[in-house]
């Protein structure tokens, strides 16, 4: 007989208990998430078949040309948490205000925001490479029932309920926290369902991979420099090997699984580097702790940060533990 794990809904139902507000108003914000990611899996798995590659002549919030598959996954995302009245308020990478969402009667009792940046990676998207969706989900700081604010958004990211991406790869696989370790569940297209894969995932303790844009190399800091020329000497479990996809999620993911390090750092055009605190690195980051991985901006952790601004930019390193204290030792040698 073959072996039928457990699925991501049981899942959800069996350990909701674990979140000290259970309600399963979180659980069912989570199917819902689950659910939109399948809609955009579908979509993603035709790109090319039918006229949806390519950019739709907008471009989004950060300036960068939006592609059609993102502004789909964005409407999925989006019109999903709003339908389904479950969230108070979302912030996504492809709108410049959060939304505030009204409720039935005109009145929202839903205690979650969430953030999403729905398609990462979406350079990719063109040429059959792996991109992801990452959210993440707080509690409202403001009265429950009012329209949310801009503070319900700006959270330091240890303030996390929960922390998810979805890798629509080779196989699909929705990989998520609420503050109990990080588990990764399967997708089996035939069925629809998602299966426990990647119980209980953890970084090595050791890793052998980096993952950077050396293209930006002579822009980059001392520190990074020095980092990098680290990692490709020639001593004791050294060089490196280099991986780069160019969606952080499926770099991330890779990482995470096989042992390696992650950044993005500043550049002398970009003094906050490229990634986006609140959707993209705050859940990676609460991810990564809880898989015993580490995230900071060089000097200090990621989780931390008081933001000030909802599409605020931060320079990234994130991964096994030992290789982020080494990366943050080079940075602080130029403090
Ligand atoms: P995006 O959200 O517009 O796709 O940007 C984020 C992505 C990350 O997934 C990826 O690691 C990085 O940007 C790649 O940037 P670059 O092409 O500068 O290396
Ligand atoms: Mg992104």
């Amino acid at each position: 007989m073959p072996q039928i794990n457990q699925s991501l809904g049981e899942f959800i139902i069996e350990n909701q208990n674990e979140f000290k507000y259970s309600s399963g108003e979180l659980s069912r914000l989570i199917n819902s998430i689950r659910l939109a990611a399948k809609m955009v899996n579908h979509k993603v798995n035709k790109a090319g078949l039918v006229d949806i590659v390519g950019q739709i002549g907008e471009t989004n919030v950060q300036g960068e040309a939006q592609q059609k598959l993102d502004v789909y996954a964005n409407d999925v995302f989006v019109n999903g948490l709003i339908n389904r009245n479950i969230v108070c308020g979302i912030a996504t990478e492809e709108e410049e205000d959060f939304l505030s969402i009204k409720g039935r009667q005109g009145r929202n009792e839903n205690k979650y925001v969430v953030l999403i940046d729905p398609l990462d990676g979406s350079s990719n998207i063109d040429v059959n490479v792996s991109v992801g969706t990452i959210f993440s989900i707080y509690r409202r700081v403001t009265e429950v029932g009012k329209p949310v604010e801009l503070q319900d958004f700006l959270q330091p990211g240890h303030k996390q309920v929960a922390a998810g991406y979805i890798v629509y790869g080779t196989s699909t696989i929705f990989v998520y926290t609420t503050g109990h370790g990080v588990n990764g569940f399967t997708l089996n297209p035939a069925i629809g369902t998602y299966y426990l894969s990647h119980p209980n995932m953890m970084f090595p303790e050791k890793g052998s991979i980096y993952s950077v844009n050396e293209g930006h190399y002579v822009h980059f800091p001392q520190g990074v420099k020095d980092y990098i020329k680290y990692c490709q000497k020639e001593e004791e479990d050294r060089p490196y090997t280099s991986r780069y996809i160019g969606s952080m999620v499926s770099d991330f993911h890779r990482n995470m699984i096989k042992g390696g390090i992650y950044f993005y750092s500043s550049t002398s055009s970009n003094p906050q580097g490229k990634l986006r605190l609140l959707y993209e690195c705050n859940p990676l980051a609460f991810i990564a702790e809880q898989a015993g991985g580490k995230a900071s901006d060089g000097f200090g952790r990621i989780l931390d940060i008081q933001p000030t601004e909802l599409h605020q930019r931060v320079p990234f390193f994130c991964g096994v533990k030992s290789m982020v204290d080494k990366a943050e030792e080079f940075m602080q040698r130029y403090d």
